[in-house]
This record gives C-alpha cells, sequence and structure tokens, in this order.
C-alpha cells in the first residue's frame, strides 16, 4: 500500500473542447481518432484517460451522449485505463447537458470545475508563431462567450444528479479561490475526503504556470485538507511538461495531453497524445519515480473499480 501510494499518476486528456483541429493535425476529434489516441496513450503510460468528445465530423465539442458511444467501448475493450468524462463540455453549455455523457455511462471519473471564471488562451502561452491573438477581436468582443459558469448552485446540481453513480470528481481548481470553494463544498457536505484536486494552471482567467505559483496552490490545499487529498498538476501550453515534471518531484500526479496543449516542446507540436504521456514518463522515471498502473491509480484514489 505505502509503495503504491508513492507512485504517479499519469493522466492524459486527449481533446478537449478548446484547441480545434485547424490548430494541430494531431489532434483527434473522430470517433476513431479519439479511440486509436487514448488507447495509445494508455499503453504508453496514461492510467487515466479524461475525455471530451466532439463531432465526428466537423470537430465541434460535443456533450452528446451519441458521440461518445462509439469510442468508449472500443477504449474499455483495448485498455484497463480508468475512464474519466468531462463535465467541462464547452463554455456555453448549461451544467445539465455538460454531466450528462459522465451519467449516462456511469464514469468511474469525472471532471467537477470549482468555480466561474473568464476562460481564454493566455497570450503569453503562445509560442508558436502562426497563431496570433487579438485584444479587441479575441478577448474583448467575445468575453460574455468566454465565461466558464461553474456557480455553487452548478456545482450542488452535478455532484446531486451525480452522486448515485459513485463517481470518483477530478476537482479541477483553476486558482487558489477555487480551492476554497472545494472546502466550503465539502464543509457543507456536498464532497467527502479524500479528493482528488487537480490544480489547473495557465489558463488567461486562472492561475498562471509557474512554480510559485504552484508551491502556493500545493500550500493552500495542505492548509485546507491536510493529508486528505490526492493532487495533480495540468499546465496548459508549454508549461505542460516543465510544471508535470515539478508536480512529480514534489510528489504529485501529472495530466498531459492535446486537451492542454499541442506541443511535445517549445514551439514544435506533439504528434500524439502518446507522444507527451511517453515524454512525461520517460522523465518520471528516470528522475526515480515509479508511474501508476491503472489499478494502482485505482487503489490510490479509492475508486470503485
Ligand atoms: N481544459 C482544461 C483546462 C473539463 O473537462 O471539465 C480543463 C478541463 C475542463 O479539463
Ligand atoms: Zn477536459
Amino acid at each position: 500500500m505505502a509503495r503504491t501510494r508513492n507512485k504517479t499518476i499519469i493522466t492524459c486528456a486527449v481533446t478537449g473542447a478548446i484547441h480545434t483541429p485547424t490548430m494541430s493535425d494531431a489532434l483527434p476529434y473522430t470517433y476513431d481518432d479519439i479511440a486509436r489516441q487514448a488507447v495509445e496513450a494508455a499503453e504508453a503510460g496514461a492510467s487515466i484517460l479524461h475525455l471530451h468528445a466532439r463531432n465526428n465530423e466537423t470537430g465541434a465539442p460535443s456533450v452528446d451522449p451519441n458521440d461518445f458511444a462509439p469510442f468508449l467501448p472500443r477504449i474499455k475493450q483495448a485498455s484497463d485505463a480508468v475512464i474519466n468524462i468531462s463535465t467541462g463540455g464547452s463554455l456555453t453549455l448549461s451544467i445539465q447537458d455538460r454531466i450528462r455523457p459522465a451519467a449516462t455511462f456511469s464514469a468511474e471519473m469525472c471532471s467537477m470545475n470549482m468555480g466561474s471564471m473568464n476562460f481564454s488562451f493566455h497570450p503569453l502561452a503562445k509560442r508558436y508563431d502562426s497563431w496570433k491573438f487579438d485584444w479587441e477581436k479575441d478577448y474583448v468582443a467575445k468575453s460574455d462567450g468566454n465565461i466558464f459558469r461553474n456557480t455553487f448552485r452548478d456545482i450542488r446540481e452535478a455532484a446531486e444528479i451525480l452522486a448515485p453513480h459513485d463517481i470518483k470528481f477530478e476537482h479541477e481548481c483553476y486558482d487558489v479561490g477555487h480551492l476554497y470553494n472545494l472546502k466550503f463544498c465539502m464543509d457543507s457536505g456536498l464532497f467527502k475526503a479524500p479528493v482528488f484536486i487537480q490544480f489547473v494552471m495557465g489558463i488567461l482567467g486562472g492561475i498562471g504556470a509557474d512554480i510559485d505559483n504552484l508551491v502556493f496552490m500545493k500550500k493552500t490545499a495542505d492548509k485546507l485538507f491536510g493529508n486528505t487529498y490526492r493532487w495533480s498538476v495540468l499546465a496548459a501550453g508549454n508549461a505542460q511538461i516543465p510544471l508535470a515534471t515539478t508536480a512529480s518531484q514534489m510528489g504529485g500526479n501529472v495530466r498531459v495531453g492535446l486537451e492542454d496543449s499541442l506541443f511535445i516542446r517549445r514551439g514544435q507540436l506533439a504528434e500524439s497524445n502518446a507522444q507527451q504521456v511517453a515524454k512525461i514518463r520517460r522523465i518520471v522515471e528516470e528522475l526515480g519515480s515509479e508511474v501508476a498502473t491503472p489499478d494502482e491509480a485505482r487503489e490510490i484514489l479509492d475508486l470503485k473499480g
């Protein structure tokens, strides 16, 4: 047990809802490509697969369970990775629509976003010359559409509807205040320890992706949750691998995947999700840690299995 607890869980977030297929040929959006890249990511060392669906023809984000149904069984048949279904959906959808896939498929895990925020690409994360960000066009004009709504009412509704499914939440905390939201929800009886917290860093609207901020997130979580929580880090864009490396050295778990970054190194697009998983796995192992298998992840996070 003690040895298992020290292992590093790699989550791979395979496609997400933010990046568009025009940004990288590697971003999977068809049912076939999502299934194939998810299985390859699991083979490369990811024990948890965080999954969104997209329209098979256009690549537009989808929360229609019919867009999950073609690939979920194929992933489950070809790997024993933990399935984690997003409840983030996309920015314009209601919480009822967003949680439908996780409830429909009674996933082992699903995301639970812990606060409302502006949600945009960070211009400082732009390291790729062909991507242009324009203050007026991309931020000001789109402001109303870029609000990621996760009110206490939304969080409570999601938690209550999903409760019968015994799903372990990946509590996504995009800033220090979201840790306090989580603590408040726990004190109100909505969530029980031990919780699994994903520190989300480098989204514009949330905390920046740097080591000082990671240490502050971790210290704040220690203060609020003592030793009753598990944690992981995802950093957007080029901060992905550096902060995942730091997190693993701090005793945390890591999330990579094309949902969070399209890159394999600064300025170079990744070829696949598996390439990112293989990279962080190699780093974690070379630095002396062991990577958790899916069953070890189930034990560490106390999943229903
Ligand atoms: N795209 C990530 C920054 C969700 O799926 O619930 C956050 C995310 C949200 O993973
Ligand atoms: Zn997601």
